[in-house]
């Protein structure tokens, strides 16, 4: 399996985390991706290659013009309003009764406007990474609609909790969502994403919650206990002609293989019934039972079980990397899924 990668990726390197009361120290950080690319080196996945620049149209089509100029002028802005702090952390948003139609001009307000949690740092290259990153996405749609049977697209930072118009939960670009759109002008008629990563795709949902042409799985610690706690229930079911294209899994904390499998057979019968040109996995690793901000109790084992699945779906599959924290384990049990997809 071919993977997509640029050491820009590594660029986004945040120090902390608003968690607990504190600083905590950041979770999503550059070794992540780096434990990945050395298993798949390990174990000679395949050829690992630098993802193709591209405007920022295909960005465009998903995210907020505003937001993406928010976002790639944010550190000079931050400089200029003689902030002299290595990361940026936004602080007051506009819920309910305030108003979210006009945006401030103040960096702390514009902060708080394009952003929904205090996790997510910004630092001096932040925008790089994340822009690298969705190149990376879509260089893995791009081989998919050359013909190739399936590709992994490292990304980093990840990109499921990214909306419209704001970042949190690590995420600044939502990753699959850019890679569905351009599978969609690429000539796909029906895209399916599934996302396996432990926190509801809450910016995956939302981006396609009024739309037929794609079909979003999320499989997800219950948000009535878990981050991002605002979207993610069973109910969610889509939204206008997106209605029936929406499938949410909430699952206890304490999940474990036998019960997480069972949603995961609920999905790919969905996932057969829609019958989609390609199926994109948002492929997070926080199921994990040793990942140290979440509570499902899936074992390295399992992960294999989860790529056998996939493969069984017969499906062009293009895999984007989502969450995962459990940074010994994870190049195993991310190269776990890929090594039994291709034997599959
Ligand atoms: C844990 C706080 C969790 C956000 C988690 C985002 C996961 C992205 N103390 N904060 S996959
Ligand atoms: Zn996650």
């Amino acid at each position: 399996m071919k993977t997509i990668f640029s050491q820009d990726q590594l660029l986004h390197a945040p120090r902390f985390e608003v968690s607990d009361g504190r600083l905590e120290p950041a979770k999503e950080i550059p070794t992540r991706a780096q434990m990945v690319l050395d298993r798949i080196h390990a174990v000679e996945l395949g050829e690992v290659f630098e993802p193709n620049t591209f405007s920022l149209e295909p960005i465009k089509k998903v995210h907020d013009e505003g937001y993406l100029r928010f976002l790639e002028g944010f550190w000079e802005e931050w400089l200029a309003a003689g902030r002299k702090e290595e990361e940026a952390f936004p602080f007051v948003w506009p819920v309910r009764e305030l108003r979210n139609d006009v945006v401030p001009e103040q960096i702390d307000g514009k902060l708080g406007y394009y952003s929904f949690d205090a996790g997510s740092p910004l630092g001096p290259n932040t925008w790089k990474a994340a822009r690298k990153s969705a190149d990376t996405a879509l260089t893995g749609a791009s081989l998919i609609s050359g013909g190739e049977r399936t590709a992994f697209a490292l990304c980093r930072p990840p990109g499921h909790h990214a909306h419209n118009k704001f970042f949190g939960g690590y995420c600044f670009l939502n990753n699959a969502a850019i890679a569905a759109q351009s599978l969609l002008d690429s000539g796909a008629k029906k895209v399916s994403i599934l996302d396996v990563d432990y926190h509801h795709g809450n910016g995956t949902q939302a981006l396609f919650y009024d739309r037929a042409d794609v079909q979003f799985l999320s499989i997800h610690a219950d948000p009535k206990a878990e981050f991002p706690y605002f979207l993610g229930h069973a109910d969610e079911k889509g939204i206008g002609a997106g209605e029936g294209f929406n499938h949410n899994y909430p699952l206890p904390l304490g999940t474990a293989w036998d019960t997480w499998s069972l949603a995961l057979h609920q999905s790919l019968e969905q996932i057969k019934r829609y019958d989609p040109d390609v199926v994109i996995i948002s492929l997070g690793m926080d199921p994990f039972e040793e990942d140290p901000i979440s509570w499902f109790k899936l074992q390295s084992d399992d992960f294999l079980r989860l790529g056998q699945r996939l493969a069984a779906l017969g499906k062009p599959t293009l895999f984007v990397m989502e969450g995962g924290y459990a940074v010994e384990d994870l190049g195993i049990n991310c190269v776990n899924v890929l090594t039994a997809f291709e034997e599959g």
